[in-house]
């Protein structure tokens, strides 16, 4: 009876270890999460059944699944095996359009949601919870995952990343890696770079010397090349199924010699748009200086170049936004210019998007800046996008010291410390976005590296309230994802200060 009694308490014991599973690391931070009692084994055959509009969402379930030993069959609904996504209206007015409510009981894993974005990252927090080795292959061991109930939706609409491909030139192939990454942590929207002095990255069919003349070049050691048109909307779509919108960038009227070797016609005639000369076309230009070109403003007909370009780029965009740059130039024009060019992209029917000197011009209110430096006085109060250098310029340094980096902004760099701890508080702010130029940075790992995990950081910065954001709890969050950035080949900066288990 005794040797009985502790078989019995023997096996008491493996089955509460068993049960007792650990609590997955969610990043960001969801609203509110209550981790239940017990525990669900997913089955070996499951329905994933759904209601009306939400078949896509199943879809993205099943495919997430087919890397784990579940063998899914998708059903409307009917009865339920294992997982249930819903659709429903009436969440909107608490979920709004991109949270969810995602519930794990004994048997079902609930997905619930007003949008299929909401739906998207209910799947992506489920996604966190499952073994970080189904981001590399398929696993057959027993996957056991606590109860759990979660209400979660962002503090901000815009959760961005900026990639400047006009440096140096990041391809589709990177980019839908990118796209991939961010969507696990909840991102967005994409920022293309798209043009600058070195190179012109998205090809216009009017002007075919953009792509011809300045997709050949690059800042020294950097890529060239540019994305078609076709390449462009693929990405875009691809996007799209990820929640995620491209936002592209013509950099105007400075930042535009790649223009200007193309068309010379865009310049003034002694060249006094490139002071100090750096260059005079027809050669290209590979260095790193910024500042020193700009369209000639005095000649009209920079305007129809704008508006070609303008009206092609709208066209295939299926996004709301065009983003004209403005930044880093003085003229005298320069205010005449920006209203122009804002009221252009309205006329395209595009909401416009500036670096935050335009403001210092009375642009449309519609119009949105993108605060760097947060030296520039205002003369409109526009909605804001926070992007202020030292907490999201992700080209400056991890560590002090880190060589290839920019410091002009902050010495030391921009820590995971800064890029974590920054409150956007200000009311104009509709959400953050992380920029990363790419002067310095001519190699998918190197890019990598400065993205990753800072990009992780800003996900949290847009999406997760103040009062639950704490550094020291997210250090240890994101520690527990090293693994699963490993399986995504991220080479990601293993930041000193962090334990990656
Ligand atoms: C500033 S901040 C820029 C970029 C450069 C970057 C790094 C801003 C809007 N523009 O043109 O690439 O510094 O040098």
């Amino acid at each position: 009876i005794q040797l009985l009694a502790i078989f019995i308490l023997f096996n008491g014991i493996l089955v509460a270890q068993k049960t007792n599973v650990s609590k997955p690391a969610i990043i960001p931070h969801p609203t509110e999460i209550s981790w239940e009692e017990g525990s669900f084994l997913l089955p070996e055959r499951a329905v994933i059944c759904y209601n009306s509009g939400a078949k896509q969402s199943a879809a993205w379930l099943q495919k997430l699944l087919s890397n784990t030993y579940v063998e899914s069959y998708m059903m409307t609904g009917g009865d339920c095996l294992g997982f249930s996504i819903e659709l429903k209206d009436e969440l909107h007015g608490s979920l709004g359009e991109e949270g969810y409510e995602l519930k794990i009981t004994e048997n079902t894993v609930y997905l619930t949601a007003a949008t299929n974005s909401g739906l998207f990252y209910a799947i992506q927090t489920f996604r966190q919870m499952l073994p970080s080795e189904i981001e590399k292959r398929k696993i057959s061991d027993p996957i056991r995952l606590p109860q759990v109930e979660i209400k979660d939706k962002p503090r901000f609409g815009w959760r961005g990343s900026m990639i400047d491909i006009a440096r140096s030139f990041f391809g589709p192939e990177y980019l839908k890696k990118h796209i991939d990454r961010m969507a696990l942590y909840k991102l967005n929207k994409l920022h293309l770079h798209l043009t600058d002095d070195q190179g012109w990255r998205i090809e216009i069919k009017s002007k075919p010397k953009l792509t011809e003349v300045g997709g050949k070049s690059a800042v020294k050691n950097g890529r060239s090349g540019f994305l078609t048109q076709e390449e462009y909307k693929e990405l875009q779509t691809y996007a799209k199924a990820r929640n995620i919108t491209i936002i592209p960038e013509i950099d105007m009227p400075g930042h535009i010699y790649a223009a200007l070797i193309a068309y010379p016609e865009l310049n003034c005639e002694e060249f006094s748009n490139l002071e100090p000369r750096l260059a005079t076309p027809p050669q290209l230009f590979h260095e790193y200086t910024v500042g020193w070109s700009k369209f000639c403003l005095e000649k009209p007909e920079i305007y129809d170049f704008v508006s070609e370009v303008i009206a092609e780029l709208s066209e295939i965009t299926t996004g709301e936004y065009i983003h004209i740059g403005g930044d880093e130039i003085e003229d005298d024009r320069y205010k005449e210019f920006v209203v122009k060019a804002d009221s252009i992209v309205r006329m395209n029917g595009k909401t416009t998007i500036g670096w935050e000197e335009v403001t210092q011009a009375p642009v449309n209110l519609d119009f949105i800046s993108q605060r760097w430096n947060g030296k520039t006085e205002n003369v409109v109060d526009v909605r804001i996008i926070e992007s202020i250098c030292t907490n999201f310029y992700f080209d400056h340094a991890n560590v002090p010291g880190q060589e290839n980096t920019n410091n002009w902004c902050q010495e030391r760099g921009v820590s995971l410390e800064d890029a974590y701890n920054f409150n956007p508080d200000n009311p104009n702010v509709i959400g953050v976005e992380a920029p990363v130029w790419t002067e310095l940075i001519t190699s998918d790992d190197i890019a990598d590296n400065r993205l990753w995990p800072r990009t992780i950081a800003t996900s949290e910065v847009g999406w997760t309230v103040q009062e639950s954001k704490d550094f020291t709890n997210f250090k240890e969050r994101l520690g527990h994802h090293g693994d699963r950035l490993d399986y995504l080949d991220i080479n990601y900066f293993a930041s000193p200060d962090i334990e990656w288990n």
